[in-house]
C-alpha cells in the first residue's frame, strides 16, 4: 500500500482524500498555494508544502512544483483531486516517470478518453451504445461532411475532440450552414485545444444527463456502482445531483452498466471513472468518459456502501478490489446540492469572510465540506463551498431530509447559493424527478 500520498488539490475533495488516507493509516502531504494556507486539511495533514502563489496556474496547475513536494517530502503517491491536473495525461506521466504513483488510471487511458474521437471510437468497438454520428473526425472532404450529417439527420452537433464538459460545440439546425459552422468551430478548437479536430453528432433535442460510476483494478476485474442523474445544470455546472437516476428503463440499464464494466477490462482501465451518457425516449447514449473522481461520488457512495476515493488509493497501490460485482448491493436513494458562495439570483461569485458555518446534520445526512467559522474564501478558484449529501430508503424520504437540511444550514458572511436549493427541492417537477438537461436554464429564465 501506498504510504505517504500528497494530496495535489484543494478545499473540500483535498479534505475527502486526506479522510480516506487517514482511515487507511496513509502519511497525507498537503500542497497548497499562498492563499490556501489556512484551508482544514493543511491544518489536518501530517505535512504540508507552500508550492506557489495565489494564481492557480502557478500552483495547482504547476507540475514541476508538485512533483517537487513529493521528492522533498518523500511521498509515493500523488492524488489529483478532480479539476486541475486529474485528466492531464502528461501530469500522469511525469509523475510516473519521477518515479511516484499517480493515483489514476494509466496516462495513455486517460490520453485515449481525453480524446473524444477516440473515446467515442474505444467503446462503441467495446459494445457500449454511442450517440449515430460521423463516427471520426470530419475531413476536408465537404461532399462527403453533408453526406453524413444528411445520414444523421438534421438537427446535428459538432463538437471538438480535444473539448468535453460543454466546451468546443455547435449546434446546426440545417444543410446550408454545415460547413460554415464547421469551420468556425474548428478554429475554435485549434485556439483552446491546440486540436481542431471536430466530428458530428445527431443532436438530443431534450434528453437527461446520466452517468455510470465504475471501478477497475489492474487484475482484469471491472465493476460498476450504478448510476447517477446530473441532469439539473446551468451552463454545465451541475448543481443537485442525485442517485440512482429516477425512472430508467431496468433493461436498457442493466445492458449500459454491463457494457462499462466490459469496457474497462478491454481498454485496461484502472482506478475510478465515469461513463457520460445522454438518456432520452429510454435509451442511452455515450458521449465522454471521465477518468477521475467527480464531485457528486458521494451520492453513489451512499447508495452503495463502497468509499471510491478508498478504491482508487488501493487499485493504485495495486491491489485488488475490495468487493466483487455480487457484493454490490444498490439500496435507498441519495440527492448532493452543491453550495456555492455566489449571489442565487445573479450567480455572482461572493468570496469573503465566513463569520458563522452551521453543517447541518441527522440520520441520513452528509456534508462534505473544509469550511468553518472564521474562514476566508479566496477569490482565485471554484466556488464550491459545500456538498450536501442526504440519504433515505427511497426518494421521497432523501428529498424531504434534504429540504429539513438546507433549512438547517448557516453561511453567515457570505452569500450562497442556498436559498436557490431552498427552491429547487420543492420544485413539483424536480419532485417528480427525471427532467432535463434544459429543465432548469428554462425554469431561471422563467422566474
Ligand atoms: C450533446 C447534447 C445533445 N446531443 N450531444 C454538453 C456537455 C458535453 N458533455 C456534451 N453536451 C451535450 N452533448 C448530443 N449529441 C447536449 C449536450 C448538453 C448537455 C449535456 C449534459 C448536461 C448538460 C448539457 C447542457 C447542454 C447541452
Amino acid at each position: 500500500m501506498l504510504d505517504k500520498i500528497v494530496i495535489a488539490n484543494r478545499g473540500e475533495i483535498a479534505l475527502r482524500v486526506l479522510r480516506a488516507c487517514k482511515e487507511l493509516g496513509i502519511k497525507t502531504v498537503a500542497v497548497h498555494s499562498k492563499a490556501d494556507e489556512s484551508l482544514m486539511h493543511v491544518r489536518l495533514a501530517d505535512e504540508s508544502v507552500c508550492i506557489g502563489p495565489n494564481s492557480p496556474v502557478e500552483s495547482y496547475l504547476n507540475i514541476p512544483a508538485i512533483i517537487s513536494a513529493a521528492e522533498v517530502t518523500d511521498a509515493t503517491g500523488i492524488h489529483p483531486g478532480y479539476g486541475f491536473l486529474s485528466e492531464n495525461a502528461d501530469f500522469a506521466e511525469q509523475v510516473e516517470r519521477s518515479g511516484f504513483t499517480f493515483i489514476g488510471p494509466k496516462p495513455d487511458v486517460i490520453r485515449l478518453m481525453g480524446d473524444k474521437v477516440s473515446a467515442i471510437a474505444a467503446m462503441k468497438e467495446a459494445g457500449v451504445p454511442t450517440v449515430p454520428g460521423s463516427d471520426g473526425p470530419i475531413t476536408d472532404d465537404d461532399e462527403r461532411t453533408l453526406e453524413i450529417a444528411r445520414r444523421i439527420g438534421y438537427p446535428v452537433i459538432i463538437k471538438a475532440s480535444g473539448g468535453g464538459g460543454g466546451r468546443g460545440m455547435r449546434v446546426v439546425h440545417r444543410e446550408s450552414a454545415l460547413l460554415n459552422s464547421i469551420s468556425l468551430t474548428q478554429s475554435e478548437a485549434k485556439a483552446a485545444f491546440n486540436n481542431d479536430v471536430v466530428y458530428l453528432e445527431k443532436f438530443l433535442e431534450n434528453p437527461r444527463h446520466v452517468e455510470f460510476q465504475v471501478l477497475s483494478d489492474n487484475h482484469g476485474n471491472a465493476i460498476h456502482l450504478g448510476d447517477r442523474d446530473c441532469s439539473l445544470q446551468r451552463r454545465h455546472q451541475k448543481v443537485i445531483e442525485e442517485a440512482p437516476a429516477p425512472g430508467i428503463d431496468e433493461d436498457a440499464r442493466a445492458t449500459v452498466a454491463a457494457a462499462c464494466t466490459k469496457a474497462c477490462v478491454e481498454i485496461g482501465y484502472s482506478g475510478a471513472g465515469t461513463f457520460e451518457f445522454l438518456y432520452e425516449d429510454g435509451k442511452f447514449y455515450f458521449i465522454e468518459m471521465n477518468t477521475r473522481v467527480q464531485v457528486e461520488h458521494p451520492v453513489t457512495e451512499m447508495i452503495s456502501g463502497v468509499d471510491i476515493v478508498r478504491e482508487q488509493i488501493r487499485i493504485a497501490s495495486g491491489l485488488p478490489l475490495s468487493i466483487s460485482q455480487e457484493d454490490v448491493k444498490l439500496e435507498g436513494h441519495a440527492f448532493e446540492c452543491r453550495i456555492n458562495a455566489e449571489d442565487p439570483k445573479t450567480f455572482m461569485p461572493s468570496p469573503g469572510l465566513v463569520n458563522q458555518f452551521h453543517a447541518p446534520g441527522g440520520n441520513g445526512v452528509r456534508v462534505d465540506s473544509h469550511l468553518y467559522s472564521g474562514y476566508s474564501i479566496p477569490p482565485y478558484y471554484d466556488s464550491l463551498i459545500a456538498k450536501i449529501i442526504t440519504y433515505g430508503p427511497d426518494r421521497e424520504t432523501a428529498l424531504t431530509r434534504m429540504r429539513n437540511a438546507l433549512d438547517e444550514a448557516v453561511v453567515d458572511g457570505i452569500r450562497t447559493n442556498i436559498p436557490l436549493h431552498q427552491d429547487l427541492v420543492k420544485d413539483k417537477n424536480f419532485q417528480e424527478g427525471g427532467v432535463s438537461i434544459h429543465y432548469l436554464e428554462k425554469k431561471l429564465e422563467e422566474s
